[in-house]
């Protein structure tokens, strides 16, 4: 068969785009790429700020604590005021269950325990659980 024929400007191109493959082989290969999936160290991107879970503290209603006990417990391991103790005992009292504070795993497991045994200790059947939110 015979080569067909091919002005000077086609050689040029076809001798251009050689070259340009040459150079990018040569390239990958100085920095040792040799074309396969992109390995190594992932680089970061997440902010390192995570919240911790969160736990609900709860007291159970019951026939048998006295109302001020119950004020008490609110004052002494909740932190809180003579007002807002009676109030929630009394949510707790007419609804059945009510949320004495929010906090981490220990420091809500901590104050379940505090409750569960000063309770025990006066012989009050008062319930204390924690729940996730
Ligand atoms: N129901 C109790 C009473 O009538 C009072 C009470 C309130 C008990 C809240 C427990 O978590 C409680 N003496």
């Amino acid at each position: 068969m015979m080569p067909t024929a091919r002005k000077t400007s086609q050689i040029l191109t076809a001798s251009r785009r050689a070259d340009a493959t040459r150079m990018a082989d040569e390239d990958r290969k100085r920095r040792n790429d040799q074309g396969g999936p992109a390995t190594g160290v992932i680089t970061k991107t997440k902010p390192q700020t995570k919240r911790p879970n969160m736990y609900r503290v709860l007291i159970l209603n019951d026939d048998y604590t006295p109302m001020e006990f119950v004020v008490h417990v609110l004052e002494r391991f909740f932190g809180k005021d003579h007002e807002a103790a009676t109030r929630i005992m009394l949510h707790v009292h007419h609804h059945g269950i009510g949320e004495c504070g929010i906090y981490t795993y220990e420091v809500a497991e901590t104050k379940v325990t505090q409750v569960m045994d000063f309770a025990r200790k006066h012989q009050h059947p008062l319930q204390c659980v924690m729940e996730k939110k």
